[in-house]
């Protein structure tokens, strides 16, 4: 999906220019390429302006203008997301928050205050060097940002623990497309003082206004813990497990991976191979490995188990799972559906979805992976020619819908499946988000293409 041509009037180039300086507006192409295309390569626009502001001011000014020139804006973190939300198609103006990339810890409230710029990483090495944790972690930890991550409301590898990023945020400053600037940054824990922007703007997807800094709570830093990777002779029984095994208390992650990802994995990083299974848990918990291995021994169906709880032995059993967005990556262009299962139907979907991907593109390759205790499956598919690829979002999203699902776990909506929102969304609840959009962004111009059908 892409436009063929900037259509930034040219007048608004000085404007911008004027407000943020001569070289904080790229427009030569070599040079806005990695602001211009997503991470999937599915998305994006060979051409087109980016705006690189420093302040909460520049932010203000540079949406007024835009607003007053009737040119579109896609706000944009670390370019990290999957569903076409953080780039151009029709000759938007980018507004990269980058260099917004403050952070400050406050160690005595357990709070960070960090700009939108400032990348997960970031965060996270702050809130060590304090002695807390930051509770979201996801493998693009040292690109995505903390602007990027609310407005998505990403999830990561510690939902389980800790919950998704809306969970984290306690308050945020953030501009509206009029360049109002809302902001409550209060660190008061309780604080019942009317609607909440932060919850509002946790998972807007840039349709609302443009987050520019934000409050987020720390928690208590991990504590040594063990990995263990099970090996289940059925799918159905892994499916089982990620439910049963939370009854054990001090789990931080239960992740699913199948054979055929190892195997992919293993041919792009040098990993020893696993004893055959039908799928695999990756399962952290506190502790060691001993107190591990008792914690899941009844689980059914295992048929093999590798328990590490040495740094590097941690490390090298999570690479099986995380390395994965990676390796399918070499294989081309990605298909990328993110769903949520009722776990109870999640042996049914991993079952089903390779004949429903086959039925409709009989070239397609499906990779099914993710976090499977909160019953979401990364189902990614390649080797799908692009005139096949919308029948296999329609088929894959209508599978997970009739079997009660959600058709965007953590990824969001973004511009890859507004189309498919209508269902999980009542028509009422769709008229309630348009009404919201119209009142925060009267003139339409932040990220029109997202979100909404
Ligand atoms: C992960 O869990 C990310 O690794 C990416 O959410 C998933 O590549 C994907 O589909
Ligand atoms: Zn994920």
């Amino acid at each position: 999906v892409e436009n063929d041509a900037v259509t930034v009037i040219p007048e608004l180039l000085p404007v911008l220019r004027g407000i943020v300086g001569e070289s904080a507006v790229l427009s030569v192409d070599d040079v806005t390429a990695g602001y211009l295309r997503d991470w999937t390569g599915r998305f994006g626009a060979p051409s087109g302006v980016v705006v690189r502001p420093r302040s909460v001011d520049e932010v203000a000014q540079v949406l007024h203008s835009c607003a007053a020139a009737g040119v579109a804006v896609i706000p944009q973190g670390g370019n990290t997301g999957l569903v076409g939300a953080s780039v151009p198609l029709a000759g938007e103006v980018v507004l990269s928050l980058r260099r917004l990339s403050d952070v400050s810890v406050d160690a005595v409230a357990g709070q960070v205050l960090a700009g939108a710029g400032a990348t997960i990483g970031a965060v996270q090495s702050a809130a060590r060097q304090a002695g807390w944790a930051y509770g979201v972690d996801l493998a693009s930890r040292d690109s995505c940002t903390v602007g990027g991550t609310i407005a998505t409301n990403a999830g990561g590898l510690r939902v389980l623990r800790y919950g998704d990023t809306r969970r984290q945020v306690m308050g945020v400053e953030a501009v509206l497309s009029d360049g109002t600037v809302l902001s409550h940054l209060s660190p008061l824990t309780r604080d019942n003082t009317g609607y909440s922007v932060p919850a509002l703007l946790a998972g807007s997807e840039g349709t609302l206004a443009v987050i520019t800094r934000a409050r987020m709570r720390l928690v208590a830093p991990p504590v040594p813990s063990a990995v263990a990777v099970l090996g289940f002779g059925a799918v159905d029984d892994a499916a089982r497990s990620a439910g049963l095994v939370r009854r054990t208390d001090g789990l931080s992650a239960v992740e699913l991976f199948l054979p055929a990802g190892v195997e992919l994995v293993r041919s792009v990083v040098d990993l020893p191979a696993l004893p055959p299974a039908a799928a695999y848990l990756l399962i952290e918990r506190d502790g060691d490995a001993d107190g591990l291995a008792s914690a899941v021994a009844d689980l059914p169906g295992v048929v093999d188990a590798a328990v590490a709880d040495d740094a590097a032995g941690r490390a090298s059993l999570w690479s099986y799972r995380e390395r994965h967005t990676e390796s399918i990556a070499t294989l081309g262009p990605v298909v990328k559906l993110d769903v949520t299962l009722p776990l109870d139907r999640a042996a049914d979907y991993l079952d089903a979805v390779d004949a429903v991907v086959t039925g409709v593109a009989p070239g397609g390759k499906v990779w099914l992976f993710g976090h499977l205790a909160d019953g979401n499956v990364h189902t990614n598919v390649t080797g799908v020619p692009e005139p096949d690829v919308h029948a296999v979002e329609d088929a894959v999203l209508r599978l997970v819908a009739d079997l009660g699902g959600s058709i965007a776990s953590e990824h969001g909506i973004g511009v890859a499946k507004r189309e498919w929102l209508p269902l999980n969304r009542s028509a009422a609840e769709i008229d309630t988000f348009r009404r919201l959009k119209s009142a925060l962004d009267p003139a339409g111009i932040l990220s029109p293409a997202t979100l909404l059908p």
